[in-house]
């Protein structure tokens, strides 16, 4: 019935093990005496797929058979992480799975380890986006998520004597078995060219928009399966060439050139741009973000009309998220498709657009707010510059009937005059939105209050805060099982759909036993990640020393130099004999550069430089460890954080958005130090201040600090400890006598210091003695982890989607039987 197909898709081990060998045998044409590790994963994919698919397909006709609203979510960028070990919890088939593959004498977490991730994304907003599905599959919000299929994801990072290097990620090479290729959902998607206006058959006023460039973007569906639920699609486009090879020219006898076409086209999606908050302005970057939104819109626009509705209803029944303004495009796209494809008057077109889209900021950093020259983006898209210069004509008519001043209205227009003359992306999302919200409770009341200040005041009820949240279900039940069986065996297993049920630990944080259990977990956690950095980063670590640990991406504003000042002081204290009340301390740091960052590619080498000194130094060597795992991604990231003792959120006051590390850190035991910033602020009110180390500025004290001038050359002179760190980075101690390799991030200290290290420095150092000392007293601290992860109910991205439903999209989840 309902055309699914049942077939033996049974989720018992007998059951899963037919499958599995069915699909080395059949699927992979192996036996399983020549199969590699890599094809018994490759087998278990496929076989774990047909169960994934099967439970899809089941939402997917319900949500069609309710007709019901929904969210069509546009990101740039996706980290889902390894799917398989995700989608076996979600099936709920875990013990099942490892039996299965036992009688065959296969080791589920060595198939498991497969798994090469699709690296879609830089860092905290693309795994943000993934996190949603997550949540938005296992709630059952209707919802489809699209993106861009990148043949090469984040670069792969090595560390060579110290340094980053960089390296195509191949994450294709072994073939994806979970994506589906959809040759017949496909787009044209047009670029360059002119625009012509004139008069149609009917007498009407209408603009052709002559384009000279023409691709074609092809749909690859991967279903993301929520717990014990619904699945939802991510919708990734590959650009290709319109026909495989174009006839005109093969006729006219020139072959070759309709290859080099065919090659051109399919450059689009080839790579992932590995920057983050820092604009590059490459004209490629542009038409991706076109070429996907577009493909999208006119997907979105085929569903609905599917479904027998009006176009002119597409706000009832769609919201169309925008993750940051990198899919902006999107409201003068849908502008042309309703106007010039559809005949939609302009009026009526401009309503249904400004109640389709939401906006959601996450970054306040000027360096990374979009910005379009006129001049490129004139060339690529000449029929959306027309729409955008109208949208902002008609918008900049209505401040002035508001008699707004001048200079206001040059500061809210969409286009920037001064100096080269841009489009304003972020003001685009927000004219073009009917709500635009920030990723953290700071963050969005920053948002307000300084970066769209105008338009805040100007409609106060569009402006919104969803602070973000995480898949607990990923990065606790799969990635630290022992913890969530002990977690389990005390409070049952509610908090997988219910993240609030942990509060239930509260009542045993005093009891002995159980700490001596939760710390056990952490230890055996921490052996696990010790063996993993002696194989890829070459150090031998002691897991019972305090594991304090930095990782997301190496940027100035998130102040990793700061924890190597912390680390330098300790150096010194110990190497002058003054070092009794420190706790021996392994340091771990991990992240990616973007490759053109000097200042980032620079700590690194400060890193690795300091690792060597530290850990060569018999005089500090059992007391202090330093190390730089290579290639963060989400998978090493699922080790790490059930291996961390302490959690370091050290960035300057401000700047960081929301974060969501911090809170895959907390959920797993860690304690924070940080600052107020992002949602620490709401980690530290949700855990409590005695469980929280704070330290540091808080935002109106950095804008205070900046007002007043900020010297940082005094903290230099006035703190003798300080100086004397600073000054072994020109000294050459740390770079075997190069006295110029650390002189950039010595001078910037010294001279601009722009996100406060000197200033914070001092309250840093204290802070962390205070920390040492809580190592001291184990049950103290057991305590305090346990209070921790109690609390840490707000921060599931159940919650998360749950809000972005109440506060902006306004639809019914429907479940999935
Ligand atoms: C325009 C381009 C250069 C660019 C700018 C910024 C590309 C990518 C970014 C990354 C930004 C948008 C990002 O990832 N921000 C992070 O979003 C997380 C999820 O909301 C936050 O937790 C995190 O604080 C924020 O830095």
């Amino acid at each position: 019935s309902n055309g699914i197909v049942s077939g033996k898709l049974g989720l018992s081990k007998d059951e899963i093990k037919d499958s599995f060998l069915e699909k080395t045998f059949y699927g992979l044409g192996r036996i399983p005496a020549l199969a590699t590790q890599n094809d018994f994963y490759t087998a278990m994919a496929f076989a774990i797929r047909d169960r994934v698919l099967r439970q899809f397909v089941r939402s997917t006709q319900q949500f069609n058979e309710k007709d019901a609203r929904g969210v069509a979510y546009l990101s740039a960028e996706y980290l889902p992480g390894p799917h398989l070990g995700n989608n076996l919890l979600s099936l709920e088939i875990i013990k099942e799975t490892r039996e299965a593959l036992a009688e065959v004498n296969l080791d589920l977490d060595e198939i498991l380890d497969q798994e090469v991730e699709p690296g879609l994304g830089n860092g905290g907003l693309g795994r943000l986006a993934s996190c949603y599905m997550d949540a938005m599959a296992t709630l059952g919000i209707p919802s489809i998520a699209y993106g861009i299929r990148y043949e090469f994801g984040i670069f792969k990072q090595e560390i060579r004597d110290g340094w980053q290097e960089e390296s195509t990620d191949k994450w294709l090479h072994y073939g994806n078995p979970w994506e589906i290729v959809r040759p017949e959902i496909a787009y044209e998607v047009h670029f360059g060219g002119k625009t012509e206006s004139g008069i149609d058959e009917k007498g009407n006023y209408s603009v052709a928009w002559n384009a000279d460039t023409v691709i074609k973007g092809v749909a690859y569906d991967t279903p993301i399966l929520g717990y014990k639920s619904n699945g939802i699609i991510m919708r990734l486009w590959k650009a290709e060439a319109i026909e495989s090879f174009d006839f005109s020219i093969y006729n006219s006898g020139d072959y070759y050139k309709a290859v080099e076409k065919k090659m051109r086209s399919e450059n689009l999606t080839k790579v992932l741009y590995p920057n983050d908050e820092n604009l590059q302005g490459k004209e490629l970057r542009l038409k991706q973000q076109y070429f996907f939104v577009c493909c999208s819109l006119k997907d979105t626009i085929r569903l609905h009309l599917l479904q027998g509705r009006k176009l002119d209803q597409l706000h009832d029944k769609f919201t169309i998220q925008l993750n940051d303004t990198h899919p902006s495009i999107a409201v003068a796209e849908l502008m042309r498709l309703l106007v010039d494809e559809h005949k939609m008057e302009w009026e009526k077109a401009w309503h249904v657009t400004r109640h389709t889209f939401a906006y959601t900021n996450h970054t306040l950093l000027p360096e990374a707010l979009e910005k379009w020259s006129i001049d490129l983006f004139g060339r690529l898209l000449p029929r959306h510059l027309e729409i955008i210069y109208e949208i902002n004509s008609r918008f900049l008519n209505e401040l002035r009937e508001l008699q707004y001043s001048a200079n206001k209205i040059a500061r809210m227009s969409l286009i920037e005059e001064s100096g080269e003359p841009s489009i304003r992306m972020a003001h685009l999302a927000t004219v073009g939105s009917f709500k635009v919200n920030g990723v953290s409770a700071l963050h969005s009341r920053l948002l307000k209050e300084q970066v769209l200040n105008d338009f805040a005041e100007l409609w106060p009820d569009k402006f919104t805060n969803v602070t973000n949240g995480i898949s607990h279900r990923r990065f606790l039940v799969v990635s630290n099982p022992a913890l969530s069986d002990l977690i389990s065996e005390k409070i049952g297993r509610d908090w997988l759909t219910d993240l609030y049920k942990l509060k239930g630990l509260e009542a045993f944080a005093e009891d002995e036993d159980f700490q001596k259990k939760w710390m056990d977990i952490k230890l055996e956690n921490k052996k696990a990640l010790s063996k993993h950095i002696e194989e890829y980063a070459g150090v031998k670590i002691d897991p019972t020393m305090m594991f304090d640990v930095q990782v997301k991406r190496i940027h100035e504003y998130k102040r990793q130099h700061l924890k190597v000042l912390h680390i330098l002081s300790l150096y010194r204290r110990i190497k002058k004999g003054e070092g009794e009340r420190i706790s021996p301390t392994a340091f771990i740091f991990a992240g990616k550069a973007a490759p053109g960052y000097f200042m980032a590619k620079r700590i690194i080498k400060l890193i690795s430089s300091v690792a060597d000194l530290v850990n060569k130094d018999p005089d500090v060597n059992g007391k202090l460890k330093v190390v730089f795992i290579p290639n963060f991604n989400v998978k090493l990231a699922q080790r790490i954080y059930p291996a961390s003792d302490l959690s370091e959120q050290i960035s300057m006051a401000g700047k960081e958005a929301s974060g969501t590390g911090n809170m895959k850190f907390a959920l797993n035991g860690a304690l924070t130090v940080g600052t107020l910033d992002g949602a620490n602020v709401e980690i530290r009110d949700e855990v409590g201040k005695e469980n929280f180390f704070l330290f540091g500025l808080t935002t109106e004290e950095v804008q205070q600090t900046r007002q007043d001038g900020y010297r940082p050359s005094e903290y230099y002179e006035q703190n003798k400890e300080l100086q004397g760190i600073l000054d072994m980075l020109i000294s050459g101690e740390l770079s075997n006598g190069d006295t110029e390799l650390f002189k950039p991030i010595f001078e910037n200290l010294l001279q601009q210091d722009p996100y406060l290290l000197l200033k914070d420095y001092q309250s840093y150092i204290d802070c962390q003695e205070e920390i040492h000392e809580a190592w001291r007293k184990p049950k103290e601290w057991a305590r305090m982890s346990i209070l921790n992860v109690a609390n840490m109910g707000k921060f599931s991205s159940d919650r998360s989607i749950q809000d972005y439903v109440e506060k902006i999209w306004n639809l019914q989840p429907i479940k999935a039987d």
